[in-house]
């Protein structure tokens, strides 16, 4: 496999106030597949960050701020007509930095960036306000309307699982309700932000609308831009305890948040449910994108009468799973995205083993004879055995493994599946549907899945409790975080 990776890559620039800003602090840009280097990152400090926060606060009032919505929603569909140009170059870069199949880049991260920003555009043309006519005791008449306004610069830090998704999904919203923004990138996934940049520019909108610094957390861009006066709210995606430590930074400045976060999430398989089904379904929301999405299960409960027919399917099924190359045919799981990341997957391996798991398959690193022995693979990996309170039950793990147990009464397992700090996804698996909707609405989390996992509408809320996260986004839950209301109060 060689990546001819896009001319534009060769070396990972800023984008602020319309024009494309080298530095003279660089990181590389690595790839997680063999390990070598793709491109130089330039970094952004402080006093980069800083006039990229200024020039998207000018721009709230230069030509962007003047727009009516459908001049808006315009450009944003400009801008995915160039992502759609350009659409091998996003895939190539999205598959270069994360070591993903080039299908799955091409079906869900490249196709999702554009569905992104094509459907806020179109939302945010149809979005309204509140009207409430009121009659008072006195007899008089009252009107009230509420209008929209934007929340002024946003800031927008993103992780690197699914990079040009999180970009868009926070990106199309953020801008077709007026404001201006900052994104910084993951430090893993420059590539696809650098060419988001360029699709903004290539689609002629306004300098300092969108303005992308690259740079890591503590200490760099990341701590820089949420600490900055002037941003006006922080939409973040990421891990919990960043979460957290964003949270301090911005109490000061009492700014809005929307925090997409970890999860430790649930597969439930009733013994009624379509066993093939379910098999896949399972295989699919435990290993897709090596197991590295928020709404991955890693914990899977089986009613116990297919309990261990239901193990055996799993590994089998696990087993035929093709890891390799992003462009191999039939292809399931490349890289992880680091090494980093992979020895932190292989240390909830190595703990499974010592809280006393069962491996039923997996657990170590493929070899593949060639220099995809210096990537980051890990073999798709399930686990029986574990206590419920077993650290690697409890704890996002974030990589390609499940732990599966066995479970006897509805009412069990429920509360087996609340029973974690995290409330983001579950899945549910049965063919009796009462049963579907009454367990569905007893989980702790923002979404549920029935007899499928990962289908989305982007009209619908997403978000987690507990520790994965403050509001919701999608459809009006965007609209509704990135505007401000003012009501208005007529007395006729
Ligand atoms: P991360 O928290 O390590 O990093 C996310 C981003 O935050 C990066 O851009 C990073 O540079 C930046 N950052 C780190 N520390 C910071 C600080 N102190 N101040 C400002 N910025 C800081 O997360 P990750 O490893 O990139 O992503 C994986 C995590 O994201 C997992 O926990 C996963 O569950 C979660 N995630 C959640 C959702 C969701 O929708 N709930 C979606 C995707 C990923
Ligand atoms: O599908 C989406 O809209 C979305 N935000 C997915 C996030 C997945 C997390 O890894």
């Amino acid at each position: 496999m060689s990546f001819s990776l896009p001319p534009a890559l060769s070396s990972l620039r800023n984008y602020v106030d319309g024009e494309f800003v080298a530095t003279d602090k660089c990181f590389d840009n690595v790839s997680p597949l063999h390990g070598k280097v793709l491109a130089p990152v330039h970094e952004a400090d402080a006093a980069l960050v800083d006039r990229a926060v200024q020039a998207a606060r000018q721009a709230l009032s230069g030509p962007w701020g003047r727009m009516s919505v459908e001049e808006r929603a315009k450009m944003l569909h400009r801008v995915a007509d160039v992502i759609e140009r350009r659409f091998d170059e996003f895939v190539a870069a999205e598959v270069a930095d994360t070591g993903r199949p080039v299908e799955q880049a091409r079906a869900l991260d490249v196709y999702r960036g554009v569905a992104n920003l094509r459907t806020f555009a179109d939302l945010g043309k149809v979005a309204h306000g509140d009207y409430f006519e009121t009659r008072l005791a006195s007899g008089q008449n009252l009107m009230n309307y509420t209008v929209r306004k934007p929340l002024g610069v946003i800031a927008s830090i993103c992780p690197w699982n699914l990079p040009l998704l999180s970009m868009t999904w926070k990106a199309g919203p953020a801008l077709i309700c007026g404001n201006t923004m900052v994104v910084k990138p993951s430090e893993e996934t420059p590539s696809s932000a650098t060419l988001l940049a360029e699709a903004f520019h290539e689609a002629g909108v306004p300098p300092g609308v969108f303005n992308l610094v690259h740079g890591f957390g503590p200490g760099s861009a990341g701590e820089a831009l949420t600490r900055h006066p002037g941003v006006d709210a922080v939409t973040f995606t990421g891990e919990s305890r960043t979460g957290a430590a964003i949270m301090k930074a911005v109490a000061d400045g009492v700014k809005d948040i929307s925090f997409e976060l970890g999860g430790k999430n649930a597969a439930v398989v009733f013994a009624d449910a379509d066993f093939d089904a379910a098999v896949e379904g399972v295989v699919r929301s435990s290993f897709s994108n090596s197991g590295q999405v928020c709404l991955c299960s890693e914990r899977v409960y089986v009613e116990r009468p297919i309990f261990d027919k239901f193990v055996a399917a799993m590994k089998a099924r696990t087993e035929a799973l093709k890891v390799g190359w992003p462009d191999e045919p039939g292809v399931f799981m490349g890289s992880l995205i680091s090494h980093e990341h992979r020895d932190k997957v292989l240390s909830y391996c190595a703990l499974a083993v010592q809280e006393g798991a069962t491996v039923v398959t997996g657990g170590g690193v493929p070899t593949f004879g060639d220099e995809r022995d210096n990537g980051a693979f890990v073999q798709p990996t399930i686990w029986t055995g574990l206590a419920d309170d077993a650290r690697c039950v409890r704890e996002e793990v974030f990589g390609p493994v499940c732990h599966i147990a066995p479970f006897d009464r509805e009412d069990e397992v429920i509360r087996r599946v609340n029973d974690t700090p995290y409330g983001l996804a579950g899945c549910v698996w049965t063919t009796n549907l009462s049963r579907a909707h009454r367990v569905s609405r007893q989980f702790h989390v923002g979404i549920v899945w029935i007899n499928t996992w990962f289908s989305r509408d982007l009209r619908t809320p997403f978000g987690g409790s507990k520790l994965s996260g403050i509001g919701r986004e999608g459809g009006r839950h965007s609209l509704d975080f990135y505007s401000e209301t003012t009501n208005i109060c007529v007395a006729i």
